[in-house]
């Protein structure tokens, strides 16, 4: 974990001045009193808006003119953004992120103005622990009602008191199967340099993801994705280092794109849902989980503890977990819905390909990522720095 506690006070007050200057416009970068949601949404927007939003919200919060909404790339129907927009004159700002840990460090840097974040599994605990995620109230989500009971209540927040499942899925490889012959079955295929050399000018891409590209290489070494022994990352390290040199590209934000791209990537470290938008798109890709096992992961809607406008943040996530808005999204992003009533507008397709709605077998061969202890994390951040640096 990158400790940037310096940055705090230097960006609080860059954005206060921002703030100032802007005049409230930007991310709020000072808690507000629970009254300014109100004066928001009532004094600063516009009047058709503001018909709008009162209309289609008689019975709920009053909401915020803005919402800041901070996800991961290539991740929500964009077009819901705007549907949310017109229905309720609520203005989205929407930004991405690359990585769990990308999403903590510019958290921890203080950056206090976003309102709807998506950590995983093992962040949402993470984040618990450092007090950084606001208590949820599932009064105010009651299409929470619909989360499957295999998605609901998960060990790294017991009750869902701080986050809410939005995807789930699996990390495994995808490839090109015009060009990579075999198949692949194992994470030889990005691990052993003899076999990921012959697709280096093809194209390789590894996520640019420290739990996800360090657990792949444990995992190819018969280990688990959380081991914490010093002696195992540094052997993961090592058969990383020995494949580097094959590889074309670190990149979990940006390889959708690649891989749709004709000659510019044939093999993935990826996940499941990504790849599966890249064959929808050029039905030579194909998703595999590799015999050693993989990881399982969810994803989730949370709340900083720093957003001013948790009211409507709540009404966001409840919005997007509506059956039919939350199909949209699932029938656009190729991730399994945690939304058990959405399943009746969710295209067969994906509702019934075993790699996306998983089966017990395939479930069994997979881990969860896991907090890591402090002593733990060190270690792990020292072998990531090493396998940039080279
Ligand atoms: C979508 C990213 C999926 C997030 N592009 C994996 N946790």
């Amino acid at each position: 974990m990158k400790k940037r506690f310096w940055l705090f006070p230097v960006l609080l007050a860059l954005l206060l001045v921002a703030a100032q200057c802007a005049g409230g416009a930007t991310p709020q970068a000072t808690q507000a009193p629970p009254a300014t949601e109100e004066a928001m949404a009532t004094e600063e927007a516009p009047a058709t808006e503001e018909a709008v939003a009162t209309e289609e919200v008689a019975a709920g919060p009053e909401l915020a003119k803005e919402l800041y909404v901070f996800n991961w790339a290539d991740y929500i129907d964009e077009e819901l953004l705007t549907m949310y927009e017109e229905e309720t004159g609520v203005k989205i700002i929407y930004d991405t992120f690359d990585s769990n840990e990308d999403l903590l460090a510019k958290l921890q840097a203080g950056a206090t103005g976003y309102d709807v974040i998506f950590p995983s599994d093992y962040m949402v605990a993470q984040m618990i622990e450092l007090g950084l995620l606001a208590e949820l109230d599932l009064n105010n989500i009651p299409n929470f009602q619909y989360v499957a009971d295999f998605n609901k209540n998960p060990a790294y927040d017991p009750g869902n008191k701080y986050s809410v499942p939005y995807f789930w899925g699996t990390t495994g490889i995808g490839y090109d199967t015009s060009v990579v012959d075999p198949p692949p079955d194992s994470w030889a295929w990005i691990f052993d340099p003899e076999v990921a050399c012959q697709y280096q000018d093809g194209g390789i891409n590894v996520l640019d993801d420290e739990r996800e590209l360090i657990g792949a290489a444990l995992k190819y070494l018969g280990y688990s994705v959380n081991d914490t022994d010093e002696a195992h990352l540094n052997e993961a390290r090592d058969v990383i280092l020995a494949a580097k040199p094959c590889w074309k590209t670190f990149d979990s934000s940006g390889y959708i794109d690649n891989l749709m791209i004709p000659g510019e990537i044939v093999l993935t470290h990826g996940w499941n849902g990504d790849v599966f938008v890249a064959a929808a798109e050029n039905e030579n890709w194909a998703y595999v989980m590799p015999k050693e096992g993989g990881v399982v992961w969810q994803d989730n809607f949370a709340i900083p503890a720093s957003s001013t406008r948790k009211a409507t943040a709540e009404h966001f996530i409840n919005w997007l977990l509506d059956p039919e808005h939350n199909a949209q999204n699932t029938n656009y992003v190729w991730y399994a819905s945690p939304v058990e009533a959405a399943k009746e507008f969710i295209d067969p397709e994906i509702l019934e390909d075993p790699a996306i709605y998983l089966d017990e077998e395939t479930l069994s061969r997979l881990e969860w990522i896991e907090p890591l202890p402090g002593d733990a994390l060190a270690i792990w951040d020292r072998v990531w720095t090493e396998i940039k640096a080279q």
